[in-house]
């Protein structure tokens, strides 16, 4: 790598890195920073520490070839990207302490025509904000930066892929940043680029996955009408699903990930008056795990009730969503601790086949945990599970629908 690198990267996490790895497949050189040193570790010694497909790959290259070296400092450079996550404070308010923390660092660093772009996902606004304090602690740049917001829209699982090929939506905080971060988007992306503000930009963000939860939210009231109801909600939206108009998607024990049941509230919390179905979707879908692990509960005490003695129950997964090891917002790991919590001295085998140790839950295997069990609950939808013979003399609670 040249003395100062093209790119500074704020944040190798599950987005950062990915990009990270991809800018510098096309030999631009890029400097990653993490506060994390063990990630820092990683990363130069050619491997990763989260679960992608061919991530490795991409890395163990770009660090081989010198274009991609991580350290806990940024350093000068032209473009300044920030991947920081925006955790939540309070009670579900956004909290950009991480946008502005990257943002200071790279203050000293910054010179007359660089593009600084934020990619976290953001409240409306954050963009000007930071270009506000920007402009205040280095008066003598101001109007000579480019301010973008850009964000990332990738699938966890299929993120490689998606880097490449999906549009994106860039936003400036004038027609000039907009072009100047088109451009370098242009260099790395083969999906279409969409130009707009760096407000509408931010909004495009959280009304993507904010409609994605409402549209769960659908698929989940209508798996709690149809339980009452006693009709197969899966039949039932397969059926539905085939008239022309009508995509239903998929009900299952909740929303997670760090996305889909974060973002909404980002709009929610700033207009609480206005986002009457956003934020009514959020409670449908936390109240579905709820309701899962209720269910759970129920099973085991007419299981008691029947036979005279207490079941075993298997868990089955863990993650937030089928065939990745995230457990980050996980109903399936919300519907477990509930389930412990309440009880009493029975076994329970949890299963997650993506992670080989959990620092709080003892983890079994699927086939062990099949064969032992009474009640077999299952939390995701992982392809392992898909191909499981289930013994039909065993309770099984379906939440994913992959035994209907
Ligand atoms: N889920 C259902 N039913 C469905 C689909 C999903 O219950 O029919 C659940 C999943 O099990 C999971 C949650 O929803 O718990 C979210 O999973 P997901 O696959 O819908 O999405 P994420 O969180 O992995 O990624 C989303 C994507 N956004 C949209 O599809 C609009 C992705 O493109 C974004 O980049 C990502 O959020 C992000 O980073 O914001």
């Amino acid at each position: 790598m040249k003395e100062s690198p093209e790119v500074v990267m704020i944040g190798l996490g599950y987005i950062g890195l990915p990009t990270a790895a991809l800018i510098a497949s096309n030999k631009v050189s890029v400097h990653g920073v993490d506060i994390n040193p063990q990630v820092v570790d990683t990363i130069n010694r050619g491997e990763i520490h989260i679960v992608e497909p061919e991530l490795d790959v991409a890395v163990a290259n770009a660090v081989k070839e010198g274009y991609l070296k991580a350290a806990t400092q940024a350093v000068v450079a032209n473009t300044y990207l920030i991947v920081v996550p925006t955790p939540f404070k309070g009670k579900n308010e956004p909290d950009i302490s991480f946008v502005e923390a990257a943002t200071r660092g790279i203050l000293p660093l910054l010179k007359a025509g660089d593009l600084y772009i934020i990619e976290s996902t953001s409240p409306i606004g954050t963009t000007e904000k930071m270009m506000g304090l920007i402009y205040r602690e280095r008066p003598e740049l101001k109007d000579q930066l480019h301010i973008a917001y850009c964000p990332e829209r990738v699938l966890p699982g299929n993120v490689m892929h998606e880097l490449v090929h999906n549009d994106r939506v860039i936003g400036g905080v004038n027609k000039a940043s907009t072009q100047k971060a088109l451009s370098f988007y242009a260099k790395h992306v083969q999906g279409q680029l969409h130009p707009t503000n760096a407000r509408t930009a931010e909004m495009c963000k959280l009304v993507e996955n904010s409609s994605r939860d409402v549209q769960i939210a659908f698929a989940n009231e209508l798996s709690l009408i149809c339980d009452k109801a006693d009709i197969n909600v899966w039949e039932l939206i397969n059926l539905a699903n085939k008239h022309p108009r009508v995509n239903i998607l998929q009900p299952g024990c909740g929303v997670g990930g760090h996305c889909i049941a974060v973002d909404p509230y980002f709009i929610v919390s700033d207009y609480p008056m206005e986002s009457k179905i956003i934020g009514a979707a959020r409670e449908i879908n936390n109240y579905k795990s709820f309701w899962c692990a209720e269910k759970i509960q129920n099973a085991k005490l007419q299981f008691e009730l029947k036979h005279g003695r207490k079941p075993k129950t298997a868990l089955l997964g863990l993650a937030f969503k089928p065939n990745i090891d995230d457990l980050r917002e996980s109903p399936a790991k919300y519907i477990v601790q509930k389930v412990l919590q309440n009880a009493n001295n029975e076994e329970h085998l949890i299963v997650e086949p993506n992670i080989t140790e959990h620092h709080v839950f003892k983890l079994t295997d699927y086939q062990t945990a099949i064969e032992k069990a009474d009640i077999i609950a299952i939390l995701v939808g992982h392809e392992e599970f898909k191909e499981l013979r289930i013994n039909e003399h065993k309770i099984v609670l379906d939440f994913c629908g992959i035994t209907k």
